[in-house]
């Protein structure tokens, strides 16, 4: 068999590596791609990729059953693999979701099985992830994944994180050593690539901002799970890996008054959604079976729910509406939020009554003529951080905090609507997510009252994950 220096100078020459700016699918411009669909043309280099691949996959740690490659460029080496070697193999439909009755994954397991995971290239590693939720789906476990190319971008530590090894032939640093040494890349073009790579890590997101003077720092990047890993309460936590299991930062507002209507959007939206937000005192017909449904649908389509109920009294008074009453919201929801405005007084007595859930503090509002004030936002932003083993984040317009481990809620969100006529005030989610620095768009009446809900719900998430993707630190 050749080389791996061979087999670098083969992909170069047949153009599945390439030099110029080229769009990730995370947004990203990168001066070097590789296009490895092309190897599909050269059934040499196939099989050799397809042979490196599974020499790797005598490294991994748990033997396994049967192999799965990441749709589409790892389908037809998977293929090469398992009929040379005799591994069954797996199949994901990308497209399961959108027709509804068909399997996410086609072919013969069992729960409980072991199956390997096969890519081309990684970046942050969320299409092999994706391809693992897929199978985890259905029972089947993975504890392996092998790549040809590691982008060096952080996908082995994403991975890492989530219980996966990662076994890569090559990193892109290495690969260019060789195009280097063979005259195809000049040395001062891969210098630009080295610092693209440094400067573009998908996991490492903190770095000194602008005001590192006063000892506060910004996001780098948006990375979920590096948010996850400095999350300083349980359920902050959740939240950010929800979002970036689901790819979603949408929060249903489901502001109806019947148990039924509420228990139905939860269903139908679950999928779509990390937050949703209840307001029970509107609710009718209220009782703790409506909440030990949420609860179960919560679970089964793995969101949070957030009850809007907007702490505003003494700390005597507010420990008993968190904990008492028809209501006992302390029991099933896991983020409450409450108004600064009473002072430290109602964050210590609301943690006193229970800690398990966390809070947002109301740093602005979306409303015509509040009386919120600069001064205000920032002594709000001030009792958050001294309190944030229970302040989980804000519900503000803008972002307030630059400290990753915070959340940002942002409500008065509509795509074809300024105001409602009563007060509230409406702005896109691109302008509350890339421009305004939003974590986390709620979205109610914009949802609740489409003529299909759940068709318009599928359109805020994509609208607004695709900008948290794409925003600048703000
Ligand atoms: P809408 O239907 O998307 O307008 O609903 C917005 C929800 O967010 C609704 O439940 C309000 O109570 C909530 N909200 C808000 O709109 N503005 C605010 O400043 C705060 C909460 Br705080």
């Amino acid at each position: 068999m050749a080389s791996n220096e061979d087999l670098v100078l083969r992909l170069y020459d047949v153009g599945a590596i390439k030099c110029g700016e080229f769009k990730l699918s995370s947004g990203l411009i990168t001066p070097l791609y590789f296009d490895l669909r092309v190897i599909i043309s050269y059934p040499e280099i196939l099989v050799e990729v397809s042979d490196l691949l599974y020499e790797a996959s005598k490294l991994v740690s748990k033997p396994f059953k049967s192999i799965c490659g990441v749709p589409y460029t790892a389908l037809p080496i998977a293929t090469l693999i398992s009929a040379k070697h005799k591994i069954p193999m797996l199949l994901r439909r990308r497209e399961a979701k959108e027709y509804g009755t068909k399997k996410a994954i086609e072919g013969h397991f069992e729960p409980g099985d072991i199956c390997l995971v096969i890519e081309d290239v990684v970046t942050s590693g969320l299409s092999v992830y994706e391809t693992i939720l897929s199978l985890q789906s259905v029972g089947v476990h993975v504890s392996d994944a092998v790549v040809l190319l590691e982008r060096s971008q952080g996908a082995t530590n994403n991975l890492k994180m989530l219980g996966v090894n990662l076994h890569s032939i090559f990193t892109l640093p290495g690969m260019m050593e060789v195009l280097v040494k063979h005259g195809k890349l000049e040395k001062a073009f891969t210098d630009r690539v080295l610092d693209f790579l440094i400067n573009n890590q998908t996991t490492i997101s903190i770095k000194q901002s602008a005001n590192v003077s006063n000892g506060t720092h910004c996001m780098k990047t948006r990375d979920l799970m590096e948010r996850a890993k400095l999350a300083k309460h349980e359920v902050s936590r959740k939240i950010f890996e929800v979002m970036y299991q689901k790819q979603t930062n949408l929060c249903l507002s489901a502001d109806v008054t019947n148990s039924k209507e509420l228990l139905h959007l939860a269903e139908s939206i679950g999928p779509y959604i990390c937050v949703l937000k209840t307001h029970v005192d509107i609710i009718e017909d209220f009782d703790q079976s409506t909440c030990r449904n949420l609860l179960n649908i919560a679970h089964k389509h793995n969101f949070v729910l957030f009850e809007d109920r907007k702490f505003a009294d003494i700390g005597h008074t507010v420990s008993k509406q968190f904990t008492g009453g028809m209501f006992r919201i302390s029991e099933w929801a896991d983020v409450i939020n409450a108004h600064p405005l009473p002072g430290p007084g109602i964050i210590k007595e609301l943690k006193n009554a229970n800690k398990r859930s966390g809070c947002l503090l109301i740093g602005e509002m979306s409303t015509n003529g509040n009386l919120i004030t600069p001064a205000y936002t920032k002594a709000t932003l001030k009792m958050a951080e001294e309190n944030d083993d229970f302040v989980i984040g804000f519900i503000s317009t803008s972002r307030i905090s630059h400290d990753p481990h915070f959340l940002h809620f942002t409500p008065g969100v509509s795509l074809d609507c300024k105001g409602d006529g009563k007060g509230q005030q409406y702005l896109t989610p691109s302008e509350v997510v890339s421009k305004r620095g939003a974590d986390i768009l709620i979205v109610g009446r914009g949802i609740t009252l489409a003529h299909d809900p759940v068709a318009a719900a599928k359109v805020y998430a994509q609208e607004g994950f695709s900008g948290y993707l794409a925003a600048v630190d703000v």
